[in-house]
């Protein structure tokens, strides 16, 4: 394998230090560029993009052609592990994510099997070979899955959701299912993980997307003690080098002395958390991600620039900080915009690292 020539986001997630603070965007490939809108349509769709290695190569590196980041994260969907569980993942127009059959009974819960990542997810590991050989060195590739939660919750509501009312009604009234089902998982990712990491991730993200919906007691038990398990099982050395874990719960500022002692290397943060605050919490432990409002990104490149600089000196001096956007790039930021915000992490950041 070909030595990284860029390193800045792995010492970064272990602290080590680093010229300027990396940075990389969730959702960095995806519809806000052109050129990924072309690629998806030449696929046919999103299912058919991800299923095909060298697609999938191409949208991921397209983002690293425009811009330089530090980091390339596979181009995939959390939601390959439910569908490689038997539950048919198709997208509706404009609707988002569906599941012809969701599993929201105990008896669809206890026939669901774990798949084989090489087998039933063979087509996300030979994105991540294909993706790891074509950058050649140039920055690490992140491999991730959802969290047990996020991913249920996709599950047992068949599709998106905003009051998440089945699956809090079998949290409340059926607790054991809900247990099976987060145990079934929390199973099926590390095992689909590993395999990223045997294939060629470097790195490894956890996006917790909605464990925000959760009470404080009940993300406890139905988010983080899952992601626990991923945790412990976790393969931590390839090639010589860490692999990094980041864990990502969207609406989880209350939470991250919780998430800090799972023993993972990194959080994310939300653009809600003040990472100043983070980093006097957690800073001593993990290493954070984060975390501007992706909705900066609608404003001029002076205002962008502004709120990197506010980020940064929140962080303060020295190594553990990776800057990212607090979620996913909306659909309709503009990509000069995206390119003005990562020059500006570089050339802002280097005075925090003397
Ligand atoms: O129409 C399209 O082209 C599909 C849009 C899209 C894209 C670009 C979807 C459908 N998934 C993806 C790629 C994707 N999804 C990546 C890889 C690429 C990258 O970061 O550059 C990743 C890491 C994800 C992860 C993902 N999918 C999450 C977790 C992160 C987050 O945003 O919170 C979640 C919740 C999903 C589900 C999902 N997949 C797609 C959509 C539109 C959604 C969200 C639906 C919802 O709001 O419930």
């Amino acid at each position: 394998m070909a030595e990284l020539k860029n390193d800045r986001y792995l010492r970064a997630l272990l602290k080590e230090p680093v010229d300027v603070t990396p940075v990389w965007m969730m959702r960095q490939a995806g519809r806000y560029l052109p050129e990924y809108r072309a690629t998806r349509a030449q696929a046919g769709d999103f299912m058919a993009l991800c299923r095909n290695a060298e697609l999938a190569c191409e949208v991921t590196l397209q983002p690293l052609r425009r811009y330089d980041l530090d980091a390339a994260i596979l181009f995939s969907d959390i939601l390959t592990v439910p569908d490689a569980m038997g539950l048919g993942l198709y997208f509706e127009a404009g609707e988002g994510p569906r599941f012809e059959r969701p599993t929201d009974t105990i008896d669809a819960i206890k026939k669901l099997s774990i798949p084989d990542p090489e087998d039933d997810l063979g087509y996300v590991m030979r994105a991540v070979s294909t993706i790891r050989r074509e950058l050649n060195g140039q920055v690490p590739l992140i491999g991730f899955s959802g969290s047990p939660w996020t991913l249920a919750t996709y599950m047992v509501e068949g599709g998106s959701s905003k009051a998440f009312e089945k699956i809090k009604r079998m949290m409340y009234a059926e607790p054991a299912a809900l247990h099976m089902l987060l145990d079934k998982l929390a199973d099926s990712v590390v095992l689909y993980l590993n395999a990223q990491v045997a294939n060629g991730a470097q790195s490894l993200m956890i996006f917790d997307s909605w464990g925000g919906a959760l009470s404080h007691a009940a993300y406890r038990e139905f988010s983080l003690r899952y992601m626990q398990k991923i945790v412990d099982g976790l393969t931590r050395f390839a090639d010589g080098r860490k692999v990094p874990v980041t864990l990502f719960t969207k609406g989880g500022g209350l939470w991250l002395e919780a998430m800090a002692e799972t023993g993972c290397d990194a959080l994310g943060l939300d653009w809600t958390v003040d990472i100043a605050d983070a980093r006097r919490r957690v800073g001593h432990k993990v290493a954070l991600q984060g975390n501007m409002d992706p909705s900066v990104l609608y404003a001029q490149p002076e205002r962008i620039a502004q709120e990197v600089e506010t980020i940064l000196a929140g962080y303060g001096e020295g190594s553990g900080h990776v800057f990212n956007l607090g979620h996913g790039i909306h659909q309709f930021a503009d990509p000069e915009h995206a390119g003005e915000f990562v020059k500006s992490v570089h050339e802002l950041s280097a005075k925090y690292h003397k």
